[in-house]
Protein backbone atom coordinates (compact mmCIF):
# COMPACT_ATOMS: atom_id res chain seq x y z
CA UNK A 1 0.00 0.00 0.00
CA UNK A 2 1.08 3.64 -0.82
CA UNK A 3 2.72 4.95 2.26
CA UNK A 4 2.74 8.81 2.85
CA UNK A 5 5.40 9.69 5.25
CA UNK A 6 7.32 13.36 6.30
CA UNK A 7 10.36 13.85 8.35
CA UNK A 8 8.69 16.74 9.86
CA UNK A 9 6.83 14.92 12.18
CA UNK A 10 10.10 14.91 14.33
CA UNK A 11 9.24 19.28 14.52
CA UNK A 12 6.55 18.12 17.29
CA UNK A 13 8.81 17.24 20.11
CA UNK A 14 7.38 18.26 23.79
CA UNK A 15 9.40 17.89 26.50
CA UNK A 16 6.09 17.78 28.47
CA UNK A 17 2.66 16.07 28.68
CA UNK A 18 0.47 16.69 32.07
CA UNK A 19 -0.24 13.22 33.33
CA UNK A 20 -1.14 12.31 36.58
CA UNK A 21 -0.01 15.34 38.29
CA UNK A 22 3.37 15.24 36.97
CA UNK A 23 5.13 16.87 34.21
CA UNK A 24 6.11 13.58 32.28
CA UNK A 25 7.79 12.70 28.73
CA UNK A 26 4.72 13.06 26.12
CA UNK A 27 3.38 9.65 25.27
CA UNK A 28 3.16 11.07 21.55
CA UNK A 29 6.50 11.28 21.01
CA UNK A 30 8.45 10.96 17.21
CA UNK A 31 9.80 7.04 17.62
CA UNK A 32 6.51 6.60 17.18
CA UNK A 33 6.24 7.10 13.70
CA UNK A 34 9.48 5.89 12.63
CA UNK A 35 8.39 1.93 14.77
CA UNK A 36 5.71 2.11 12.19
CA UNK A 37 7.12 3.53 9.28
CA UNK A 38 9.65 0.42 9.96
CA UNK A 39 6.81 -2.39 10.28
CA UNK A 40 5.07 -0.57 7.14
CA UNK A 41 8.09 -1.45 5.30
CA UNK A 42 9.37 -4.90 6.86
CA UNK A 43 5.31 -5.70 5.64
CA UNK A 44 6.38 -4.94 2.32
CA UNK A 45 4.80 -1.59 2.63
CA UNK A 46 7.54 0.06 0.87
CA UNK A 47 6.19 2.85 -1.80
CA UNK A 48 6.93 5.24 1.04
CA UNK A 49 6.37 9.39 -0.39
CA UNK A 50 7.14 12.27 0.73
CA UNK A 51 3.50 15.15 0.86
CA UNK A 52 3.05 17.32 -1.50
CA UNK A 53 3.20 20.66 -0.30
CA UNK A 54 -0.59 21.43 0.36
CA UNK A 55 -1.68 25.24 2.11
CA UNK A 56 -4.40 25.39 5.04
CA UNK A 57 -6.94 25.95 2.30
CA UNK A 58 -9.43 23.04 3.00
CA UNK A 59 -8.69 23.16 6.49
CA UNK A 60 -9.86 26.89 6.48
CA UNK A 61 -13.55 25.08 5.66
CA UNK A 62 -13.42 23.14 8.69
CA UNK A 63 -11.60 25.17 11.50
CA UNK A 64 -12.59 28.34 13.11
CA UNK A 65 -9.80 31.45 11.87
CA UNK A 66 -9.36 32.78 14.99
CA UNK A 67 -8.48 29.22 15.94
CA UNK A 68 -5.90 28.55 13.36
CA UNK A 69 -4.24 31.93 13.47
CA UNK A 70 -3.68 31.44 17.39
CA UNK A 71 -2.19 28.53 16.77
CA UNK A 72 0.25 29.99 13.85
CA UNK A 73 1.54 32.36 16.92
CA UNK A 74 0.94 31.03 19.94
CA UNK A 75 4.49 29.54 20.79
CA UNK A 76 5.63 33.42 19.73
CA UNK A 77 3.33 34.74 21.96
CA UNK A 78 3.95 32.49 25.27
CA UNK A 79 8.18 33.56 24.66
CA UNK A 80 7.32 36.58 24.40
CA UNK A 81 5.54 36.87 27.70
CA UNK A 82 8.72 35.04 29.08
CA UNK A 83 7.52 32.00 29.95
CA UNK A 84 10.02 29.12 30.60
CA UNK A 85 8.03 26.28 30.10
CA UNK A 86 6.13 24.58 27.09
CA UNK A 87 2.70 26.30 26.71
CA UNK A 88 0.06 24.49 28.73
CA UNK A 89 -3.41 25.75 29.65
CA UNK A 90 -4.89 26.15 32.78
CA UNK A 91 -8.40 28.11 32.83
CA UNK A 92 -10.76 27.43 30.55
CA UNK A 93 -14.53 28.58 30.44
CA UNK A 94 -16.41 26.13 32.46
CA UNK A 95 -20.07 25.79 33.40
CA UNK A 96 -21.62 29.35 33.65
CA UNK A 97 -18.80 31.10 32.60
CA UNK A 98 -18.60 32.79 29.24
CA UNK A 99 -17.33 30.34 26.19
CA UNK A 100 -17.60 33.09 23.18
CA UNK A 101 -15.36 35.75 23.96
CA UNK A 102 -11.34 34.72 23.40
CA UNK A 103 -9.59 36.13 25.59
CA UNK A 104 -6.29 39.06 24.66
CA UNK A 105 -4.32 37.77 27.05
CA UNK A 106 -2.08 33.98 25.58
CA UNK A 107 -2.62 32.66 29.13
CA UNK A 108 -6.42 32.90 28.61
CA UNK A 109 -6.44 32.15 25.08
CA UNK A 110 -5.25 29.28 25.63
CA UNK A 111 -7.78 27.68 28.11
CA UNK A 112 -10.23 29.44 25.23
CA UNK A 113 -8.81 27.43 22.52
CA UNK A 114 -7.99 24.07 24.17
CA UNK A 115 -10.51 21.18 25.85
CA UNK A 116 -7.49 19.73 27.62
CA UNK A 117 -3.93 20.67 29.62
CA UNK A 118 -2.39 17.74 28.67
CA UNK A 119 -0.85 18.62 25.24
CA UNK A 120 1.90 21.17 25.79
CA UNK A 121 2.74 23.67 22.18
CA UNK A 122 6.48 23.92 21.83
CA UNK A 123 8.54 25.03 19.10
CA UNK A 124 7.68 23.40 15.59
CA UNK A 125 4.72 21.76 17.08
CA UNK A 126 2.28 24.04 14.50
CA UNK A 127 5.25 22.95 11.51
CA UNK A 128 4.56 19.54 12.29
CA UNK A 129 0.90 19.69 12.44
CA UNK A 130 1.09 21.47 8.71
CA UNK A 131 3.20 18.78 7.46
CA UNK A 132 0.80 15.58 9.09
CA UNK A 133 -1.84 17.61 7.14
CA UNK A 134 -0.70 17.66 4.13
CA UNK A 135 0.67 13.69 5.03
CA UNK A 136 -2.98 13.59 4.73
CA UNK A 137 -4.43 15.47 2.01
CA UNK A 138 -1.77 13.76 -0.29
CA UNK A 139 -3.19 10.53 0.81
CA UNK A 140 -6.50 11.68 -0.18
CA UNK A 141 -5.29 12.59 -3.37
CA UNK A 142 -3.55 9.14 -4.36
CA UNK A 143 -7.71 7.65 -3.40
CA UNK A 144 -8.84 10.08 -5.14
CA UNK A 145 -6.85 9.81 -8.29
CA UNK A 146 -6.51 5.85 -8.45
CA UNK A 147 -9.12 4.24 -6.48
CA UNK A 148 -6.47 2.52 -4.58
CA UNK A 149 -5.29 2.51 -0.99
CA UNK A 150 -3.47 4.85 1.17
CA UNK A 151 -1.65 5.11 3.90
CA UNK A 152 -0.79 8.47 5.76
CA UNK A 153 1.29 8.41 8.58
CA UNK A 154 0.01 11.28 10.06
CA UNK A 155 1.94 12.57 13.55
CA UNK A 156 0.81 14.70 15.09
CA UNK A 157 -2.66 12.38 14.94
CA UNK A 158 -5.97 14.73 14.33
CA UNK A 159 -9.63 13.08 15.77
CA UNK A 160 -9.35 15.07 18.87
CA UNK A 161 -9.24 18.34 17.01
CA UNK A 162 -12.43 20.36 17.00
CA UNK A 163 -13.56 23.19 15.16
CA UNK A 164 -11.76 25.35 17.41
CA UNK A 165 -10.08 23.69 20.30
CA UNK A 166 -7.16 21.39 19.83
CA UNK A 167 -6.14 19.01 22.78
CA UNK A 168 -5.53 14.76 23.12
CA UNK A 169 -2.24 15.52 21.23
CA UNK A 170 -4.30 16.94 17.64
CA UNK A 171 -4.30 20.09 16.30
CA UNK A 172 -5.12 19.65 12.46
CA UNK A 173 -7.81 17.16 11.92
CA UNK A 174 -6.40 15.15 9.33
CA UNK A 175 -8.82 12.54 8.52
CA UNK A 176 -11.57 15.77 8.31
CA UNK A 177 -9.51 17.87 5.83
CA UNK A 178 -8.94 13.97 3.77
CA UNK A 179 -12.71 14.06 3.56
CA UNK A 180 -13.44 16.97 2.71
CA UNK A 181 -10.66 17.03 0.05
CA UNK A 182 -12.77 14.42 -1.35
CA UNK A 183 -16.31 16.01 -0.96
CA UNK A 184 -14.20 19.09 -2.81
CA UNK A 185 -12.64 16.37 -5.55
CA UNK A 186 -16.80 15.12 -6.03
CA UNK A 187 -17.57 12.80 -3.93
CA UNK A 188 -20.87 13.22 -2.50
CA UNK A 189 -20.96 11.10 0.77
CA UNK A 190 -18.02 10.40 2.48
CA UNK A 191 -17.59 8.01 5.67
CA UNK A 192 -15.36 8.34 8.36
CA UNK A 193 -14.76 5.18 10.56
CA UNK A 194 -12.78 6.30 13.55
CA UNK A 195 -11.31 2.87 15.18
CA UNK A 196 -8.79 4.47 17.92
CA UNK A 197 -9.36 3.67 21.33
CA UNK A 198 -10.30 7.29 22.14
CA UNK A 199 -13.79 8.73 20.99
CA UNK A 200 -12.32 11.37 17.71
CA UNK A 201 -14.76 14.20 19.69
CA UNK A 202 -12.83 16.63 17.30
CA UNK A 203 -13.98 14.76 13.81
CA UNK A 204 -17.80 14.09 15.72
CA UNK A 205 -17.64 18.11 16.29
CA UNK A 206 -16.85 19.28 12.46
CA UNK A 207 -18.86 17.05 10.52
CA UNK A 208 -22.33 16.52 13.15
CA UNK A 209 -24.33 18.98 11.90
CA UNK A 210 -23.35 18.15 8.33
CA UNK A 211 -25.04 15.45 6.18
CA UNK A 212 -22.13 14.93 3.48
CA UNK A 213 -20.12 12.58 6.15
CA UNK A 214 -20.64 9.92 8.33
CA UNK A 215 -18.67 9.95 10.93
CA UNK A 216 -18.93 6.19 13.40
CA UNK A 217 -16.76 5.42 15.97
CA UNK A 218 -15.52 2.49 18.34
CA UNK A 219 -13.57 3.89 21.59
CA UNK A 220 -13.49 3.21 25.63
CA UNK A 221 -16.71 4.87 27.00
CA UNK A 222 -16.74 8.99 27.91
CA UNK A 223 -17.04 7.57 31.57
CA UNK A 224 -14.21 5.85 32.11
CA UNK A 225 -11.89 6.90 29.20
CA UNK A 226 -10.71 10.76 27.62
CA UNK A 227 -12.10 12.85 26.23
CA UNK A 228 -14.86 12.20 28.79
CA UNK A 229 -17.20 14.42 27.25
CA UNK A 230 -18.84 13.33 24.31
CA UNK A 231 -18.69 10.05 22.41
CA UNK A 232 -22.34 8.53 24.27
CA UNK A 233 -24.46 6.31 21.99
CA UNK A 234 -27.18 8.58 22.03
CA UNK A 235 -25.47 11.45 20.03
CA UNK A 236 -26.77 11.35 16.53
CA UNK A 237 -25.93 14.07 14.97
CA UNK A 238 -28.18 17.48 14.52
CA UNK A 239 -30.12 18.91 11.86
CA UNK A 240 -28.79 17.99 8.35
CA UNK A 241 -26.84 15.47 10.28
CA UNK A 242 -29.11 13.93 12.06
CA UNK A 243 -28.79 10.17 11.90
CA UNK A 244 -25.13 10.48 10.46
CA UNK A 245 -23.08 9.89 13.88
CA UNK A 246 -22.94 6.87 15.25
CA UNK A 247 -20.95 5.80 18.38
CA UNK A 248 -20.18 2.42 19.97
CA UNK A 249 -18.73 3.27 23.55
CA UNK A 250 -17.23 -0.13 24.95
CA UNK A 251 -16.52 -0.88 28.63
CA UNK A 252 -12.93 -1.41 30.44
CA UNK A 253 -11.31 -4.76 28.86
CA UNK A 254 -13.22 -5.09 25.80
CA UNK A 255 -11.94 -8.66 23.96
CA UNK A 256 -12.05 -8.90 20.36
CA UNK A 257 -15.49 -10.24 19.75
CA UNK A 258 -17.39 -7.53 21.45
CA UNK A 259 -15.38 -4.99 19.56
CA UNK A 260 -15.40 -6.57 15.95
CA UNK A 261 -19.73 -6.58 16.30
CA UNK A 262 -19.78 -3.30 16.97
CA UNK A 263 -17.30 -2.54 13.91
CA UNK A 264 -19.41 -4.67 11.67
CA UNK A 265 -22.57 -2.42 12.55
CA UNK A 266 -20.44 0.81 11.87
CA UNK A 267 -19.90 -1.04 8.47
CA UNK A 268 -23.20 -1.56 7.98
CA UNK A 269 -24.57 2.23 8.92
CA UNK A 270 -21.62 3.45 6.68
CA UNK A 271 -22.64 0.70 3.62
CA UNK A 272 -26.27 2.01 4.42
CA UNK A 273 -25.32 5.25 4.01
CA UNK A 274 -24.24 5.50 0.67
CA UNK A 275 -20.74 6.65 1.44
CA UNK A 276 -18.17 6.95 -1.65
CA UNK A 277 -14.92 6.81 0.22
CA UNK A 278 -14.02 5.67 3.72
CA UNK A 279 -11.46 7.30 5.72
CA UNK A 280 -10.30 5.52 8.83
CA UNK A 281 -9.07 7.08 11.75
CA UNK A 282 -6.54 4.15 12.59
CA UNK A 283 -5.54 4.46 16.56
CA UNK A 284 -3.54 0.97 17.72
CA UNK A 285 -4.26 2.42 21.25
CA UNK A 286 -6.79 -0.72 21.22
CA UNK A 287 -3.85 -2.84 21.89
CA UNK A 288 -4.20 -5.26 25.05
CA UNK A 289 -0.73 -3.41 26.48
CA UNK A 290 -1.45 0.19 25.20
CA UNK A 291 -0.03 2.35 28.49
CA UNK A 292 -3.27 4.27 28.49
CA UNK A 293 -5.93 2.32 27.05
CA UNK A 294 -8.56 -0.71 28.79
CA UNK A 295 -9.27 -2.30 25.90
CA UNK A 296 -7.69 -5.80 25.05
CA UNK A 297 -7.20 -6.55 21.55
CA UNK A 298 -4.42 -8.74 20.32
CA UNK A 299 -1.73 -8.21 17.39
CA UNK A 300 -4.27 -10.59 15.30
CA UNK A 301 -6.77 -9.01 15.90
CA UNK A 302 -5.39 -6.17 13.78
CA UNK A 303 -4.92 -8.53 10.68
CA UNK A 304 -8.21 -9.53 10.94
CA UNK A 305 -10.18 -5.99 11.03
CA UNK A 306 -8.47 -4.63 8.32
CA UNK A 307 -9.75 -7.66 6.48
CA UNK A 308 -12.86 -6.91 7.86
CA UNK A 309 -12.82 -2.85 6.97
CA UNK A 310 -12.08 -4.13 3.23
CA UNK A 311 -15.16 -5.87 2.83
CA UNK A 312 -16.56 -2.53 2.48
CA UNK A 313 -15.33 -2.21 -0.87
CA UNK A 314 -14.64 1.41 -0.49
CA UNK A 315 -11.75 3.76 -1.66
CA UNK A 316 -10.04 3.87 1.79
CA UNK A 317 -7.17 5.95 3.16
CA UNK A 318 -5.80 5.17 6.47
CA UNK A 319 -4.67 8.25 8.27
CA UNK A 320 -2.74 7.28 11.88
CA UNK A 321 -4.00 8.32 14.83
CA UNK A 322 -2.48 7.27 18.43
CA UNK A 323 -0.94 4.18 19.49
CA UNK A 324 1.91 4.14 22.17
CA UNK A 325 4.93 2.72 24.21
CA UNK A 326 5.09 -0.53 22.86
CA UNK A 327 6.99 -2.26 20.31
CA UNK A 328 4.03 -3.55 18.42
CA UNK A 329 2.45 -0.20 17.63
CA UNK A 330 4.20 -1.04 14.23
CA UNK A 331 3.61 -4.54 13.91
CA UNK A 332 -0.55 -3.57 14.48
CA UNK A 333 -0.67 -0.79 12.76
CA UNK A 334 1.03 -2.80 9.52
CA UNK A 335 -1.19 -5.55 10.39
CA UNK A 336 -3.84 -3.55 9.57
CA UNK A 337 -2.78 -2.56 5.91
CA UNK A 338 -1.85 -5.87 5.13
CA UNK A 339 -4.94 -7.33 6.57
CA UNK A 340 -6.93 -5.04 3.90
CA UNK A 341 -4.61 -5.46 1.08
CA UNK A 342 -4.61 -9.59 2.11
CA UNK A 343 -8.52 -9.73 2.43
O1 LIG B 1 -6.67 9.12 20.37
N1 LIG B 1 -6.24 9.95 21.28
C1 LIG B 1 -5.21 9.69 22.04
O2 LIG B 1 -4.64 8.63 21.91
C2 LIG B 1 -4.79 10.73 23.02
C3 LIG B 1 -5.39 10.53 24.36
C4 LIG B 1 -4.92 11.53 25.36
C5 LIG B 1 -5.26 11.09 26.73
C6 LIG B 1 -4.75 11.98 27.78
C7 LIG B 1 -5.28 11.56 29.12
N2 LIG B 1 -4.44 11.96 30.19
ZN1 LIG C 1 -6.27 7.31 21.07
Amino acid sequence: MRVIYSEKHALRDAETELYGGQLVPPFEAPFRAEWILKAARAQGHKDVVAPEAFDLSVARKLHDAGYLAFMATVWERWLAEGFKGEAIPTCFPARRMQANRPPRDVDGALGYYAFAAETAISAGTWEAAIASMQVAMTGARHVLETGKPAFSLCRPPGHHASIDQYGGYCFINNAAVAAQAWLDGGMKKVAILDVDFHHGNGTQDIFYRRGDVFFASLHGDPLDAFPHFLGFADETGEGKGEGSTANYPLPPGTLYGAWKDALKDALRRIAAFGAEGLVVSLGVDTFEKDPISFFRLSSEDFLHYGGEIAKAKLPTLFCMEGGYGVKEIGLNAANVLSGFEGA
